[in-house]
C-alpha cells in the first residue's frame, strides 16, 4: 500500500522473492538486516536457498548478529554459505562452523560496521533488508532491529527490500540512525544521556540503489524464554544485593547507572529481579530489549530503554505490538555501532552484565568456546560492553552438564574477556568482587565465593600447589595440569 511504499517510481521494483534472489550470484558478499532473531529478511534468503540446492551458489553472509532460521538455517542446510560474520545462534550454522564447512569470523559487534566502511571486509555486493516502509526519498524505515543495516545499505552496490506488513507502522519514529565519520574526520558521538536522539528516524538510501522490493507478511521466528529457575534467581539475588551495597557505599547513584544485559535466561532473570528491587528510575542502554524490559517499563521502574533490537518471546512480541504507543517513546533503536559504542559506554558509565561459559580462578572469561575448540555463538557485544563499562559483571551457573563440568576452572580453555576486563564474577553460589585484587587475591575470592562445593577443594588444591611450584609467581599455574580438568571431561565425561 502507499502507506508503506511512498514512492510511486519505486513501484516498478516490486517483484517476487525468486526474481529478487536472482540478483545474487555465486561468490557475492551479502549483508542482511537482523539482530538476534528480529527484523531479518526471510523470503529472499529462502528463495536463494532453493536455488542453491540446484546450482553452484555460495555466498559470504554478513548480518548484525544472530538471525532466524529462515535466513541462517535454510542457507546453511543448502550449503550456500562459505563465510559468516559476526555472530550466530543457529544449529545448522554452528554445525557448519564446527565441521569446516563454514568459515566464521567472531567480531566485536561494534567493530564490524566500521570495518566494513574502512574496506577491511571486502566490497559488499547486495544488502537484503527488512523494512516497515520506504519513504518517498528512498529512506528505509527498519523494523524491530537496526543492527548493521545502515552500513550495509550505505556500502552495498544494490539493495533488496523486504517490505513486511506484519511489522506495525507504529515502529516508525522509534529508530535513531546516526553514522560516525571515518577517521581522521570522526567527531564525538553526541549522546550524553540514554534518552538522547541524535539522528534520523530512517536509514537514508539512494532510491536508485533499490533493485528489488518484495512484499511479505511473514513474522519473525522469535524464541521462547524458559521460566526463571532456581539458579538464575539466586544469581539475580546476589547481583541485586551487590548493586544495593554499591549504592550504600556511594559508589553508584540511587537510580544506578544505565544497565546493559546479555540475552538468554540468566539475563532475563536478573532483569526480572529488578522489578521487585528497591531501585527506581532505571535506564537501559544495551543491545537487545527482551521481555523483562517490558516488565520494568510497565512497572514504572525503568524510564527509558535504548538498544539495537527488540527481541521478545512470542507473548512478549504480542504485548509489545499491543501496547506499542506506550513503548514508542520509551524505546530507542540505534545502529549497533552506536548501541555498542565504546565511547558512549564509557561516557554513560554502563553497568554491563554478561554471561560466561567458564571463568578461571584469575578472572579470565570464556564466552564462546566449548572445551576450547567448538564455537557456541560468538563474543557478540559482550566485549564492547565489558571492556568499557563502569562495572563489568560476568554471571554463570557454577556447574554445567548436571555437575560434570565446573564453570570455574584452573585455566579457561579459550579467552574472550581477559582479567583486565572483568570486575565481578557471580554464580548461584555467590559473588566475587575482583576490583583492586591481584591475581593471587582474585583466585582465593573466586574459589571461595563462586565455585560449586563439589569443586571448591580441588580448585584450592590446584591453586596452592601452583603457588608452591611457581615460587609464588604473579599468576601461579602448573602448565602441565592447567587444562587437565577439560581433558578429564573429554576423556572420562567428568572434570574431576
Ligand atoms: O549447552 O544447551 O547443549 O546443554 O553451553 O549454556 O547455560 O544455556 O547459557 O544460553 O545463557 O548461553 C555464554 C553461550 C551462555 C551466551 C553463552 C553449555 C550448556 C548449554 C549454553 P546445551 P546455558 P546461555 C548480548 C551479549 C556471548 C555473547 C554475549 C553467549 C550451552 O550468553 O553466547 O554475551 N554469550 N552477548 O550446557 C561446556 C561449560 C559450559 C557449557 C555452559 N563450562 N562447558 N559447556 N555450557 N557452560 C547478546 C549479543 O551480543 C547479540
Amino acid at each position: 500500500s502507499s502507506e508503506r511504499l511512498r514512492s510511486r517510481s519505486l513501484e516498478a521494483k516490486i517483484m517476487t522473492a525468486e526474481e529478487a534472489a536472482s540478483l545474487i550470484k555465486d561468490g557475492m558478499i551479502v549483508g542482511t538486516s537482523g539482530f538476534t532473531p528480529a527484523g531479518y529478511p526471510k523470503e529472499v534468503p529462502m528463495a536463494l536457498a532453493k536455488r542453491a540446492e540446484k546450482e553452484n551458489l555460495r555466498i559470504t553472509l554478513y548480518t548484525g548478529a544472530s538471525v532466524g532460521d529462515e535466513l541462517d538455517g535454510t542457507l546453511a542446510r543448502a550449503g550456500a554459505i562459505t563465510k559468516r560474520i559476526p555472530y550466530q545462534t543457529n544449529d545448522s550454522i554452528r554445525k557448519g562452523i564446527n565441521s569446516g564447512q563454514i568459515e566464521f569470523v567472531d567480531l566485536h559487534l561494534s567493530h564490524m560496521p566500521q570495518m566494513i566502511r574502512y574496506g577491511f571486509l571486502g566490497k559488499l555486493d547486495v544488502a537484503i533488508v527488512e523494512a516497515v516502509a520506504i519513504r518517498e526519498d528512498g529512506g528505509i524505515v527498519p523494523a524491530t532491529s537496526v543492527g548493521n543495516t545502515p552500513v550495509f545499505i550505505e556500502m552495498a552496490e544494490k539493495v533488496i527490500v523486504e517490505l513486511n506488513e506484519s511489522q506495525p507502522l507504529e515502529l516508525e519514529g522509534m529508530h535513531d540512525i546516526y553514522t560516525p565519520e571515518n577517521p581522521p574526520h570522526r567527531k564525538p558521538i553526541p549522546i550524553t544521556k540514554t534518552a538522547d536522539r541524535i539522528g534520523t528516524t530512517y536509514i537514508p538510501c539512494n532510491p536508485e540503489k533499490i533493485a528489488a522490493i518484495v512484499l511479505t507478511s511473514r513474522k519473525d521466528s522469535v524464541r521462547p524464554l524458559a521460566p526463571v529457575n532456581e539458579c538464575s534467581r539466586k544469581i539475580s539475588e546476589h547481583l541485586i544485593e551487590f548493586l544495593d551495597h554499591e549504592v550504600k557505599r556511594g559508589r553508584l547513584p540511587k537510580k544506578l547507572l544505565p544497565l546493559q544485559s546479555g540475552v538468554g535466561n540468566i539475563a532475563n532473570a536478573v532483569l526480572k529481579g529488578l522489578v521487585d528491587s528497591p531501585f527506581e528510575g532505571l535506564e537501559f542502554y544495551s543491545e537487545v530489549i527482551q521481555d523483562a524490559v517490558f516488565d520494568l517499563l510497565d512497572s514504572g521502574k525503568m524510564t527509558i530503554a535504548s538498544g539495537t533490537s527488540v527481541t521478545p518471546s512470542e507473548e512478549g512480541l504480542e504485548r509489545f505490538y499491543k501496547n506499542i504507543n506506550f513503548y514508542r517513546d520509551k524505546i530507542i533503536l540505534r545502529p549497533q555501532e552506536i548501541s555498542n559504542n565504546p565511547e558512549v559506554i564509557r561516557r554513560l558509565g554502563i553497568i554491563a552484565m554478561n554471561t560466561a561459559i567458564e571463568v578461571d580462578i584469575y578472572g579470565h572469561v570464556n564466552s564462546t568456546h566449548i572445551m576450547g575448540t567448538k564455537m557456541m555463538n560468538g563474543i557478540g557485544g559482550s566485549g564492547d560492553f565489558a571492556r568499557n563499562a563502569y562495572l563489568s559483571i560476568f554471571a554463570t551457573p557454577s556447574t554445567a552438564k548436571d555437575g560434570a563440568i565446573s564453570c570455574i576452572v584452573p585455566k579457561v580453555s579459550h579467552v574472550d574477556h581477559t582479567e583486565h576486563d572483568v570486575m565481578v564474577v557471580v554464580t548461584e553460589q555467590g559473588l566475587a568482587d575482583l576490583r583492586g585484587l591481584s591475581p593471587r587475591e582474585r583466585a582465593r575470592e573466586i574459589i571461595q565465593k563462586c565455585a560449586h562445593p563439589d569443586y571448591r577443594d580441588a580448585l584450592m588444591e590446584y591453586y596452592k600447589k601452583a603457588v608452591d611450584l611457581s615460587g609464588s609467581a604473579h599468576t601461579p599455574h602448573i602448565l602441565e595440569e592447567a587444562l587437565s580438568w577439560h581433558i578429564n571431561f573429554l576423556q572420562k565425561g567428568r572434570m574431576i
